[in-house]
């Protein structure tokens, strides 16, 4: 068993992640074992649940003449527009019905600010308003992160990055992970997360 300094932290393995949901990542379900497994290794496990509002900004659904995928211009900078997910307390917002919740010490959850969507288990997508995990991290004397959960190339990158430049010591479990890579979204990702610092394993 890990020390207590050392958490799991599992991104947004939720129902519209995997497959049959509304931004379904390929194989998407299929991490869950491992992660559960995982678990076992782990003093202290938090989650995320990316939890929106039904008329989210992020939602392509919200912007006349917008299609999913497709990009506009936010106040906090480019933004990719979604298909509608994640809404709060519908079924696609549950975690994966095979994920083990019960270990968890803490669930997260960002993107619940109507204007601004919230990739990063750390901050919204403007860089700078705080979700208040780095301080929970902080009071109890975590430094170490393993990262593992979904998207690849969105919520678990911009969460390993931002750990890493807060001074984490951030592993991304690779096989534990899985992408919507969108215009090479997950190649770009990667790199960065490399750029960053992260341990990529
Ligand atoms: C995510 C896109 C929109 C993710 C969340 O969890 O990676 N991606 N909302
Ligand atoms: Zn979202």
């Amino acid at each position: 068993m890990r020390p207590e300094t050392d958490a799991l932290v599992v991104i947004d393995t939720q129902n519209d992640f995997c497959p049959g949901g509304a931004l379904a990542v390929p194989g998407g379900d299929q991490v869950v074992p491992g992660i559960n497994a995982l678990m076992a290794e782990f003093a202290v496990v938090i989650l995320t649940q990316d939890w929106h509002p039904a008329d989210h900004s992020s939602f392509a659904s919200r912007h006349a003449g917008k299609a999913p995928m497709e990009m506009t211009d936010m106040p906090y900078g480019p933004q990719v527009l979604w298909p509608d997910h994640c809404v709060q307390g519908s079924a696609g917002a549950a975690f994966h019905p095979d994920l083990n919740t019960d270990r968890a010490d803490l669930i997260i959850r960002k993107g619940f600010r109507r204007h601004i969507d919230s990739y990063s288990a750390f901050f919204e997508n403007d860089h700078e308003t705080p979700t208040g995990l780095e301080g929970y991290l902080r009071t109890r004397g975590i430094d170490r992160l393993t990262m593992v959960g979904l998207a690849t190339d969105f919520c678990v990158n911009f969460s390993a990055v931002d750990g890493a430049k807060l001074g984490f010591d951030v592993t991304l479990r690779q096989d534990l992970c899985g992408a919507i890579d969108l215009d090479g979204s997950l190649a770009a990702a990667l790199e960065g997360m490399e750029k960053a610092g992260v341990t990529l394993s």
